[in-house]
């Protein structure tokens, strides 16, 4: 297998970053050198107590730095909330959203920081600098763009066809409400943050981990410039399914998949992302074995597909669909 040195992941929360944590342990062993760029979902950010919360790039950070709540895939490890009550006892905050004691000092520092002029990716960086994730961690964009969800119905003080958060959608309401369509709210004004296309352009890897194919993967993609840079990038692309026998393996992408029209099956994902021959991302798309009988008609679109074991159960197992991934759409090493 040739040496990689350049790989770029495009990742949303929990699973971009397990996935990535399992592909750093790959490339340490076997391409040691490697240099990860992780492109990160800011989608479902938002201003909360006057702090800017960033759901997906402090999972990834947390995640990668060892300082994530294994249980809960997000947050901190032995949390307490105890100002987040101080805040609900003034009646302001959201009451259904955790925002755990610990987790607040890096809201307070980010803000802090964005407050003093850095941008987001700057932020990013320093608040890297404690946590050592091990790869280079930038937002999809530095400017704001938040997801938001139109309901269909009302739901409590919301009214049908009204927009929410997607955090308030995905938390508050389990995405259990109804949903007509996700608006992007600032894509128009927003660009590509600082060398987010240049790690796409100059990657000899590209992977799209088996993050949320709507809300995350979707939102990185449609950032200006961002889609056109993976289908134009001189690196192979690789993808790995987030549907493993027709379910959702976390969180509720069934549900996002549904407000964009697309099934929830492992082929239909990999169809969806589309194969680059055919103007779409992808070279290569990883599917679970029990969905194996996805790879022929993946295959007949051409993509280059294969069933493996993708269960994420512990970093060897992640680390061996790295490399499964990687294999998938290596050129054949002379
Ligand atoms: N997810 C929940 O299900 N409940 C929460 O109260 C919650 C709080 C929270 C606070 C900070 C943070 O970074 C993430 C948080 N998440 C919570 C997870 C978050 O909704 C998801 O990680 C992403 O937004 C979707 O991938």
């Amino acid at each position: 297998m040739t040496q990689l040195h350049r790989v770029t992941v495009l990742a949303g929360g929990v699973g971009g970053a397990r996935f990535t944590r399992g592909l750093l342990a790959l490339l340490a062993d076997a391409h040691p050198g490697a240099d990860v760029t992780v492109v990160v979902n800011t989608g479902d950010d938002m201003w909360l107590n006057g702090l800017r919360v960033c759901p997906d790039l402090d999972t990834v950070m947390y995640t990668l730095g060892g300082g994530i709540n294994e249980e809960q895939g997000w947050g901190r490890p032995d949390e307490t909330r105890r100002t987040s009550a101080e805040i609900a006892a003034y009646g302001k905050g959201w009451d259904w959203f955790t925002l755990g004691d610990l987790d607040l000092a890096t809201h307070i520092v980010r803000t802090e920081l964005l407050r003093n002029g850095a941008t987001l990716g700057e932020a990013t960086e320093f608040l890297s600098g404690r946590w050592q994730p091990g790869a280079r961690l930038l937002p999809m964009s530095d400017q704001p763009v938040e997801t938001h969800v139109r309901l269909r119905d009302a739901a409590d003080e919301h009214e049908a066809g009204s927009l929410i958060h997607f955090e308030e959608w995905w938390v508050r309401y389990r995405a259990g409400v109804p949903a007509t369509e996700f608006v992007q709210v600032g894509l128009e004004s927003a660009s590509a943050a600082p060398g987010v296309l240049e790690a796409i352009g100059d990657a000899d890897l590209v992977v799209i981990p088996p993050s949320n194919p709507v809300v995350s993967i979707g939102t990185i993609l449609n950032v200006p410039g961002i889609g056109d840079a993976v289908r134009e990038t001189s690196a192979r692309v690789v993808g790995i399914s987030p549907i493993i026998g027709g379910a959702a393996v976390r969180g509720m992408a069934d549900a996002c998949l549904t407000v964009i029209g697309v099934e929830t099956g492992a082929a239909a994902v990999g169809l969806h992302y589309g194969a680059r021959s055919g103007g779409g991302l992808l070279d290569g798309w990883l599917v679970a074995e029990e969905d194996a009988d996805a790879v022929s008609q993946l295959t007949d679109a051409g993509l280059v597909a294969r069933a493996v074991p993708l269960w994420m159960r512990d970093v060897p197992a992640t680390a061996a669909m790295a490399e499964a991934a990687i294999s998938l759409v290596s050129p054949p090493s002379r």
